[in-house]
């Protein structure tokens, strides 16, 4: 069989680009510039299977303009920038790297929860910019985190391992939201009781997001969600920017509705609103949740042991939409010697 090409759309481990370069023809970005869709689009010409992260949107428009395109790899659990059902009408496979993520970023939520509520940040600037000069006794005093009420919103794979460091590491009492109950024996595992989304608002002293992003979540977190939260509540988002409305947190924030807030994802990333880069009682990190080295290795070569296993017939590992599959959409790739 001919190589067929694939596009890496962002800089990834050179051992990935190696890896996939012994079964594609590879167009590589280790320059890790970011492309507008344009750019994109112009990149994806010729081009069979993409490797993509987060910020790389493949909608309607990029479909329509990539007609040799047969599959994107997400290097990302969240697939809010694939446009699923277009994909799925235009015959391209898109897949997901779940599951090898989920104890890592269960660690940095709890590791931002604990930042936020311990004021662990804004104690250290106030530190290096020399203004310590004594002890007192509510110096930087934030919230306790054991034996407080932990609430989740989303409660998949990772809200369940923030559910079990929170049960189990910290004696913390575990209520929950989400789509749908989970099963009692797992409930009685994570010791996590299901309330409806008003209760979990006005009972949870720290508020963890990790839902998935769809329009239908756009702003689930507003001006009249924070203002039924407790004055001393801490609330962190790992999940995905626009679930929360920053500006209306940053009022939040400034108003003390909410003690503080501990933010992964941001509406607009890169970009902050203002409001919340001024603001002491919040602690920001720039979409690092997953980032430890392991972590983010493994799901590379999930991403590219989804796109091996597509152009050799293999099972794929995480398919999104594997109704696609049923179409073998490979046989063109294979006869086509213009491109491979
Ligand atoms: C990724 C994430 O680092 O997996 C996700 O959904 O948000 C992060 O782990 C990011 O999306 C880049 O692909």
């Amino acid at each position: 069989m001919n190589k067929p090409h694939l596009l890496l759309a962002r800089a990834v481990f050179p051992e990935i680009v190696d890896r996939l370069a012994q079964h594609f023809h590879v167009v590589s970005n280790q320059a890790d510039e970011v492309w507008t869709q344009a750019q994109l689009i112009a990149k994806l010409q010729g081009q069979h299977a993409a490797f993509t992260t987060g910020g790389d949107r493949i909608d309607g428009d990029v479909l329509a303009a990539s007609p040799d395109l047969r599959i994107c790899a997400n290097m990302a659990v969240g697939y809010n920038n694939f446009d699923l059902e277009a994909m799925t009408r235009a015959g391209v496979l898109g897949t997901n790297a779940p599951d090898v993520l989920t104890e890592t970023t269960a660690d940095f939520g709890f590791a931002l929860l604990m930042a936020t509520a311990r004021r662990i940040t804004e104690s250290e600037h106030f530190l290096r910019a020399g203004q310590w000069t004594k002890w007192s006794y509510d110096l930087f005093a934030g919230a306790d985190i054991h034996g407080s009420t932990l609430g989740i919103l989303g409660m998949g794979r990772i809200g369940q391992g923030i559910a079990r460091r929170g049960a189990h590491g910290f004696g913390m009492q575990v209520i929950y939201h989400n789509r749908s109950p989970l099963t009692p024996e797992i409930e009685a595992d994570l010791k996590a009781r299901y309330v409806s989304k008003q209760d979990l608002l006005a009972q949870a002293d720290h508020l963890v997001l990790v839902l998935p992003y769809s329009p239908s979540v756009h702003h689930t977190i507003g001006a009249a969600e924070l203002a039924c939260m407790k004055p001393t509540a801490t609330l962190v988002n790992i999940a995905r920017g626009g679930i929360v409305d920053d500006a209306a947190l940053a009022q939040a924030l400034a108003n003390r509705t909410i003690a503080a807030a501990g933010l992964d994802v941001f509406e607009g990333e890169p970009q902050l609103h203002p409001g919340l880069l001024r603001a002491a009682n919040v602690v920001l990190t720039p979409h690092i949740a997953s980032a430890s080295l392991p972590t983010r290795l493994a799901m590379a070569h999930l991403a590219a042991d989804n796109l091996i296993a597509y152009f050799s017939g293999k099972p794929l590992l995480t398919p999104l939409n594997p109704e696609v599959l049923s179409r073998d959409l490979t046989a063109p790739i294979r006869e086509n010697s213009g491109h491979a």
